[in-house]
């Protein structure tokens, strides 16, 4: 892999933007490994599949050739399947820095028959696929360096195949959407949507690991030794069972995740065509993703998303941010679209009025804490793209509001993981890579895709 050090070009760049500018890219450098970026080099030191594409969208507007070397990084990782694993170790870290680490994974042992990698050891399930999305935005940021480079040539295959490993292995409810099978694959992870789903887990005995998290993030703030053990669990099986796919107790279809797949298929179109290929079919194939969701998903009484629970046969009625997320698909119906706006703007939500930032789970819900991961907090990667859907359907003001109130609470609280929804007020890693990327996003020169 291409090994890339551009400090020096980076830092001077900044230097003609001002200070959050400055700063964005200070984090961002502090976090290059030379071939990716960490999310953070305490609590997260490999590379994160999701947190990568984020990372890559901001990082085009200063270092296109960065930006995709971090995609093309991730993508070298892919197996044989078609997953992307939703972290790549790097080897050079103690394997005591994070948990579970490459040796609770076995990836290149256990994930053999699915064709995992023997250069690199990675984990065996996945994240939301915002890939073909970050690629194409990529190579919009400078088309003719992205030519010179093969760029495109070199991620299309692999993110076909991503596409393709989730639509055909992934379909476990048969209703043309895309399950996953542990809350760590949605990226939300301790979101009190799991509650139900995770219940029937057997958690596994917490003496029988040891979380490297409580060593860097405040045990208040984080999930449970409970919630944990029902993680380890589940990867444990899923291991265990060699990676194959449809065999576990836990199966849900969520809104977020099946709207960036829709999203990262138009922007896999697009790619196509850049390629000389036809992107109709993609294009058709990104709405009747679109269509499926509204058909599986969509409460119309409660003018929200939820997610369905393959096994416990029905829909998790909480208001969590995922179930907004569908505003950035551009063929959804509009009574959908003015309903979802209405409740990220009603009291569930708050935004514009109650809150600096959308809140990852519901302001009114008996489970909700503004500080404990995932059940309450505002995530930067969640607002950017809530932003975008405002945007894209015609709510400037709403967005643009969004976005000064994103600029302002990224800077104050030094680029956090997460901020209290009430008083931005950070939490969890400060210098954390997608807060800092989507900063830059939000600041540089749109380009249009
Ligand atoms: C498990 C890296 C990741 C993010 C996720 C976030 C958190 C990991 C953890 O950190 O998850 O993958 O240990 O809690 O929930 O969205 O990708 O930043």
């Amino acid at each position: 892999m291409e090994h890339i050090t551009e400090r020096r070009t980076l830092t001077s760049a900044a230097a003609r933007h001002g200070t959050l500018w400055d700063r964005a890219v200070l984090a961002l450098d502090a976090n290059w490994t030379g071939t990716s970026t960490v999310p953070s080099r305490t609590l997260y030191p490999h590379q994160w599949s999701w947190d990568s594409a984020f990372i890559a969208i901001g990082l085009r507007h200063v270092s296109p050739v960065r930006a995709q070397v971090e995609l093309e990084t991730l993508i070298a990782a892919q197996w044989g399947d078609g997953r992307i694993p939703h972290i790549v170790f790097h080897p050079d870290v103690p394997l005591d820095a994070y948990f579970p680490s490459p040796d609770f994974w076995r990836s290149s042992a256990a994930g053999r028959a699915a064709g995992a990698p023997h250069t690199v050891q990675t984990s065996g399930i996945v994240q939301p696929p915002v890939h073909a999305l970050a690629a194409w935005l990529v190579h919009r940021a400078d088309p003719a360096l992205s030519r010179s480079r093969g760029f495109l040539t070199r991620v299309y295959p692999g993110l076909a195949a991503w596409h393709r490993y989730l639509l055909h292995r992934r379909d476990l409810g048969g209703g043309g959407l895309v399950s996953v099978v542990h809350p760590w694959e949605q990226g939300m992870d301790n979101n009190p949507c799991w509650d139900a789903p995770l219940s029937r887990v057997t958690p596994a005995p917490a003496r029988t690991f040891r979380r490297a998290d409580l060593e860097h993030g405040a045990a208040d703030d984080r999930p449970t030794d409970l919630d944990y053990g029902r993680y380890v669990r589940l990867a444990m099986d899923y291991r265990d069972g060699e990676y194959a796919d449809g065999q576990g107790p836990f199966a849900v279809e969520d809104p977020s995740f099946n709207a960036l797949l829709a999203a990262s298929e138009h922007a896999l179109a697009r790619i196509a065509c850049e390629l000389g290929a036809a992107g109709t079919a993609r294009h058709a194939r990104a709405e009747r993703l679109t269509a499926a969701l509204v058909d599986r998903l969509w409460d119309p009484a409660a003018g929200m998303f939820f997610g369905r629970d393959l096994h416990g046969g029905g829909l998790v009625e909480e208001y969590t941010v995922s179930g907004l997320i569908p505003l950035i698909l551009p063929a959804l119906p509009r009574d959908v679209v003015a309903a979802l706006v209405r409740t990220a703007c009603g009291p569930h939500f708050g935004v514009g009025d109650q809150v600096r930032l959308a809140p990852s789970y519901d302001l009114l819900g008996p489970a909700f804490d503004p500080h404990r991961y995932w059940r309450g907090p505002a995530w930067f990667n969640t607002n950017w793209l809530l932003e975008r859907g405002l945007r894209l359907h015609g709510e400037h003001a709403r967005a643009a509001l969004l976005r000064a109130a994103l600029l302002d609470v990224a800077g104050a609280s030094d680029f956090a993981e997460y901020v209290d929804p009430y008083t931005g007020a950070g939490c969890g890693a400060r210098g954390f890579g997608w807060t800092a990327a989507l900063t830059l996003d939000l600041l540089g020169e749109r380009t249009s895709g």
